[in-house]
Formats: structure tokens, C-alpha cells, sequence
């Protein structure tokens, strides 16, 4: 019997989700999953930190109206930490078509578009510790003990 790993994930609460209130869903979904809150700020992204977080996409159609988007009202941006906590939270937001997002993700239950598609979540241990680096300092970011810690075993 060995412990998962345990990882770190950011989450974003994208400003459409923001707009329709959701901000507070997105962290309930993941923190009663069971994932512990490491990270947590609201914050408005800067044009700069946009188009390094989606450097990826540059130019792809979408880049100019996705950094244009992302920086047009507040994000709740979190770090989230469990075992497996990378795709556990690619599970629970669901694939970026809402369309074909798996039911009971918060993209199918909140979701039509892929370009307003309520959240954003690291998709591998790379892009999670560069992302986590982009949001938070290591001073902001919260060793604690919960509970359930080492429930999930594999
Ligand atoms: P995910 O957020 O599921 O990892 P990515 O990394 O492929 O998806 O895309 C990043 C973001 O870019 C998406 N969350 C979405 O907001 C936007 N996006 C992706 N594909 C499109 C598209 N075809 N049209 C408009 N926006 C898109």
C-alpha cells in the first residue's frame, strides 16, 4: 500500500465565472473533493502576466480575444494540493469544449462555450509549478495539516 503522490495544481476562477458569481463555486467543487487550499488571492491579471500564462496560444485565432478576456475583470486564483490533485482538478472542471465535458464537471453544469469556459487548471506537473510561479510567491502559499491527508491511497 503506498500513498499517491501528492501535487499542487493552480485553479483560476476565469472572469466569466466571476461575472456570473461563481467564484466561490469553483472552490467548493475542488475543496470538497477533498483538496486542500494551499494558495489563495483575487486579483486582476495584467496584460503581461496574460500573455505569459497563455504564451502557448500565441498565435492560435483565439490569443488576442482569450488575453483580452482573461484581463477584463477580477480572476480568484487558488492552490490546490492532494494526491493526484493535478488531473483529479482536470476531472472536476471538465474538457475545455463544455460540450464535451463529462456531466457533473463544472464546465457541463455551467458551461456553453469554450471561450467562456468559467476556470482554468494546470494540465501537467510542468505547467503546475510554472503556473503556481506565476501567481504566488512561496511565502503565500500555506503548508498545513488536513484531516482527510493521506485518506487516498492507490
Ligand atoms: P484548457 O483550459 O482546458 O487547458 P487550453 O489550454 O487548450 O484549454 O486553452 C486555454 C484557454 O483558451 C481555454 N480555457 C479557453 O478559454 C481558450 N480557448 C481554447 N480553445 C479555444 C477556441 N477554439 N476558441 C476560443 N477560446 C479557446
Amino acid at each position: 500500500m503506498t500513498l499517491a503522490t501528492n501535487e499542487r495544481t493552480l485553479v483560476l476562477a476565469k472572469p466569466d465565472a466571476m461575472q456570473r458569481g461563481l467564484g466561490s463555486e469553483v472552490l467548493r467543487r475542488m475543496e470538497q473533493r477533498g483538496l486542500k487550499l494551499a494558495g489563495l488571492k483575487l486579483m486582476r491579471m495584467s496584460e503581461e502576466l496574460a500573455r505569459t500564462h497563455y504564451a502557448e496560444h500565441e498565435g492560435k485565432p483565439f490569443y488576442a480575444g482569450l488575453v483580452e478576456y482573461i484581463t477584463s475583470a477580477p480572476v480568484v486564483a487558488a492552490v490546490f494540493e492532494g494526491p493526484r490533485a493535478i488531473s483529479i482538478v482536470r476531472a472536476t472542471i471538465g474538457s475545455t469544449d463544455p460540450a464535451e465535458a463529462s456531466p457533473g464537471s463544472l464546465r457541463a453544469d455551467y458551461g456553453l462555450d469554450k471561450g467562456r469556459n468559467l476556470v482554468h487548471a494546470s494540465d501537467s506537473p510542468e505547467s503546475a509549478a510554472r503556473e503556481i510561479d506565476l501567481f504566488f510567491r512561496p511565502d503565500e502559499l500555506v503548508d498545513w495539516k488536513r484531516d482527510t491527508d493521506g485518506w487516498i491511497i492507490e
